[in-house]
């Protein structure tokens, strides 16, 4: 008898174990780096996109000379604002990014839109929604864990309804859920009359940021996961509080999280500052130099500075920098998806072994992304690793 009892309970244990949260065999979230082969992603959509509303956590994002415009436009559908061929050329580009990335062998999803002109309420604040283009900025995928980010923006408070969905039916097949505090957003965690000086030269931190400490937040963009470590953005919507709970957070599963600061009065999001396209190579932003590089540099990795975009800075970018150019997503370690007019970046990734395969995707630049932004990565072939000791 014992002996059969013994037999069931191992039986047992072993099955249990191949079901641990981390068996890529029942997760079908999996996804450790930037540069393992490519699966499956998750693609914004535009459908109901809202300008922002210009609140004060969105200055101190966006450049000054872009404030007329927002503020002119903010609640309105991106469709009502921009030239309508703009917005019909974006439209195509899309469309035509879905077919690229299907024609390599990656799965699409999409989250669901909510209509973004309605006012969104809370007993602290009242703000227009913006969109669900940027699934980057909200879903933090870390191995078979998706990580549902606070978001700083009160405009972005209620993104993660279009999540829902994809986020259970993902969680009902395998993987991890997970969903940070919900913050609350009162007027206190953004420091009263706050303007960011836009020439300063200063390294960004918590006495330079619009966030106080009274909270944790963090938009999941300013993540940039290298296997067992992760470089955090300490940014306008990434205080430290909201690093220190991914840090602890992901402490258990061996992740190092290492905040960074980087030369930028208004910092948000990591993916058009530090870019690491694959093991040991690293591509920095020539405007925003890095305190901490001299990890990756002692690391053995390779720091390369990325040129100037080609993209002409007038080109309508209604929200982000220029720097989109820099915005990218690897199909795996040899080619990376670029947009096709930044052929200095282009001849960048060729020089360092890396196959560009370019995107018709400028126009969907306009309403606040990149291809990095516009994406995020569900599920890459390749295990956790260690690649700094
Ligand atoms: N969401 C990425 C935008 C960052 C930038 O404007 O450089």
């Amino acid at each position: 008898h014992d002996q059969i009892s013994i037999n069931v309970v191992n039986k047992l244990s072993a099955r249990l174990c191949s079901y641990t949260p981390g068996n890529k065999k029942h997760s079908p979230v999996w996804a450790w780096n930037e540069w393992d082969p490519l699966e499956e992603i998750v693609l914004g959509l535009p459908d109901m996109a809202c300008c922002p509303e210009i609140l004060p956590e969105a200055k101190a994002c966006i450049s000054e000379n872009k404030f007329d415009f927002l503020l002119k436009h903010k609640g309105k559908y991106w469709k009502d604002v921009i030239e309508p061929e703009h917005y019909k050329i974006m439209l195509d580009e899309h469309k035509n990014f879905i077919k690229i990335l299907q024609g390599e062998g990656v799965k699409v999803v999409h989250p669901e839109p909510i209509d973004f002109a309605k006012t969104l309420c809370t007993p602290n604040f009242t703000a227009h929604g913006v969109d669900c283009a940027m699934p980057r900025d909200f879903l933090l995928i870390v191995g078979n864990e998706m990580i549902e980010s606070t978001m700083t923006w009160r405009s972005r408070y209620f993104e993660f309804m279009c999540y829902k969905k994809l986020i259970k039916d993902y969680w009902s097949r395998g993987a991890k859920w997970t969903a940070a505090p919900k913050p609350m957003c009162k007027e206190t965690l953004f420091k009263e009359n706050y303007r960011a000086d836009e020439d300063s030269t200063a390294f960004f931190d918590e006495k330079t940021s619009i966030l106080t400490e009274e909270e944790p937040v963090f938009d999941a963009a300013d993540f940039i996961r290298c296997g067992r470590d992760i470089f955090a953005h300490v940014s306008q919507v990434s205080n430290n509080a909201g690093i220190e709970w991914v840090r602890r957070h992901l402490a258990p599963k061996g992740i190092r999280v290492h905040s960074m600061n980087f030369v930028d009065p208004k910092p948000m999001h990591i993916d058009t500052t530090l870019f690491t396209p694959r093991p040991g190579l690293a591509i920095t932003c020539p405007e925003r130099p890095c305190l901490q590089i001299g990890m990756l540099k002692k690391a053995g990795w390779d720091v390369v500075v990325a040129p100037y975009p080609d993209i002409a800075k007038n080109f309508p970018y209604y929200i982000s920098s220029q720097w989109l150019s820099l915005n990218v997503v690897m199909l795996d370690e040899n080619r990376v998806l670029v947009e096709k007019d930044e052929i200095g970046i282009q001849k960048l990734f060729e020089k360092c072994g890396i196959t560009p395969v370019k995107v018709p995707f400028k126009h969907c630049f306009s309403i606040g992304g990149g291809i990095h932004c516009w994406t995020s990565d569900v599920r890459r072939r390749g295990d956790l690793q260690n690649y700094f000791d």
